[in-house]
């Protein structure tokens, strides 16, 4: 496996995280403090002589050179659209940018990074001449890189990312922070926006602002009613509320879906805090997710055996969910298993539903209509007779390993009126359904529980018929600013239940 020396919060180290995490490589870390200069070590120069980091080793091969790191890590994969090996004149075009960023682009942003970023960071004073000598070259750069752009479509190679988009942005990464004067290249903007969307891109942030823009991630973090507690500053996909407008996801292909307003369009960073030290005191019924204990006896290794799921997982939920709530019955409906496996496929690209990567979406499951209407669906015998009475749908989310990145977290119901929901209408070919998506409030409080191990589960409400109760959580997973970059993959399950009282 391959084997990376270096400090997360530099450019050419976060070019190798981000670019490494879209490949799907797998690699191990060793930490090479930047800023205590540990690349500058007798020890660390026999690995790199250049005394920079990243390096990296696999086997008796030793690399230095960020880009040569990306395109060996590449390789190793085959042929990806990222690096085609087949398509010469793309591979060749992409090494054309690799070399550009290295060779000239990485220099020029770093002055900006340095006279605004890094003195201040050190109390020293920016040298305006210093920016002012460089800007002309700046911007000769950045107008090569928009005519590019303007052609390119949605990245630099093409509508889908390659090595080329990690290696020119990362020297953009802090580009807000160092002051790049990018005003006058639109595309060049729009292309930066769609790198900072890449969930690889984003999950790599938290670790370069941490070191270089600790004021900013302190205010941030700290600040609002929870006094000390532990908190983090993430960034979440709302939805904006276009009013007569539908909001709408198509799950499979449909000219339709090319004029729609699609959910997920309004991101904001909000602030996260961890609910440990509080944990036993969270109510469905008020909050709408409690924290419980759930050591379960099932095999580790039988998660994907649907069926095994079904007849031996499913009662232990049952009996968990009667045993807390006092439910008379509990019908468990389905569940979806999370892993890595499943993480490059695309929300609307899901044919497999129990098989899926973290939802990223601030979202309910179902809304006041839709949950009677499930009911309606799994027992129609029974159903009016059922609705009669009171019926709350949960969500079991447990973990499979130790949460180390892409922890759930959840709104609490308190902070939350009903009005900040609204309907997204799911449109599959033979039906369509809905669930509730949310506008931004800066009112919302957010509560995650890092580090969850599997003997402990999540349990959040998703539909309640009694109007006096906690009725609809908004949840999403989110990039944890505070995993290592090397965290294994969040592995979960999330088992959807009703519960009749
Ligand atoms: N061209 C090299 C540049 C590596 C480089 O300059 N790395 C910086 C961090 S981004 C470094 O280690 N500098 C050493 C120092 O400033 O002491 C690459 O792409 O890997």
């Amino acid at each position: 496996m391959l084997k990376l020396y270096l400090d997360p919060c530099t450019i050419n180290c976060r070019k190798v995280l981000a670019g490494l995490d879209y490949l799907g490589t797998e690699f191990t870390l060793d930490h090479i403090d930047f800023f205590k200069g540990q690349q500058k070590s007798e020890e660390f120069k026999k690995i790199n002589p250049c005394a920079t980091v990243p390096a990296a080793k696999d086997g008796d091969l030793i690399l230095t050179e960020s880009n040569a790191i990306l395109q060996y890590a590449a390789d190793l994969k085959g042929d990806t659209p990222a690096y085609p090996s087949k398509d010469l004149k793309k591979r060749a075009d992409i090494n054309r940018w690799l070399l550009w960023e290295a060779s000239v682009w990485f220099s020029s942003c770093y002055i900006y990074l340095v006279e605004y970023v890094v003195k201040p960071l050190m109390s020293a004073q920016a040298d305006q001449t210093k920016i002012d000598e460089e800007a002309p070259n700046f911007h000769k750069l950045a107008s090569i890189l928009e005519g590019r752009l303007a052609e390119s479509g949605k990245f630099l190679c093409g509508s889908e990312p390659t090595l080329a988009d990690f290696a020119v942005a990362a020297p953009m990464h802090l580009h807000e922070a160092s002051r790049l004067p990018l005003d006058q290249y639109p595309s060049l903007r729009r292309w930066i926006a769609n790198v900072e969307q890449l969930p690889s891109w984003r999950k790599t942030q938290g670790p370069v602002e941490k070191a270089l823009l600790p004021e900013k991630r302190q205010s941030n973090g700290s600040s609002g009613a929870n006094g000390s507690a532990h908190q983090v500053r993430a960034d979440f996909n709302y939805t904006r509320d276009l009013g007569d407008k539908l909001t709408e996801l198509y799950f499979y292909e449909d000219p339709r879906s090319e004029l729609i307003h699609e959910p997920g369009d309004d991101a904001h960073a909000v602030t996260v805090t961890d609910g440990w030290h509080r944990a036993d005191s969270f109510s469905v019924d008020k909050e709408g997710f409690a924290v419980l204990n759930f050591t379960s006896h099932y095999p580790s290794d039988r998660w994907h055996d649907e069926d095994h799921v079904h007849d031996s997982f499913y009662p232990e939920v049952v009996e968990l969910l009667k045993q807390e709530f006092g439910a008379k019955r509990v019908l468990v409906f389905d569940h979806t298993i999370r892993t890595k496996v499943n993480v490059a496929k695309k929300l609307t690209q899901e044919t497999n539903t129990s098989q899926r990567a973290p939802v990223r979406l601030v979202h309910c499951d179902y809304t006041a209509e839709s949950g009677p209407i499930r009911v309606k669906q799994l027992l129609p015998e029974e159903a009016n007779d059922l609705l009669a009475r009171r019926v709350a749908f949960f969500n079991v989310w447990k973990p499979l390993n130790k949460v180390e990145e892409q922890p759930l977290a959840m709104c609490d119901v308190t902070s939350s009126p009903p009005d900040n929901y609204f309907k997204l209408h799911l449109r599959y070919r033979d039906r369509s359904g809905e669930n509730y998506v949310m506008r931004y409030s800066p009112e919302h409080k957010w509560w995650y529980f890092p580090h969850m191990e599997p003997d402990k589960c999540i349990v959040l409400k998703t539909y309640e018929s009694d109007t006096d109760r906690a009725r609809f959580v908004g949840h999403t997973a989110f990039d944890d600013p505070e995993s290592r970059p090397d965290a294994p993959a969040r592995q979960s399950i999330e088992i959807r239940t009703i519960c009749f009282f």
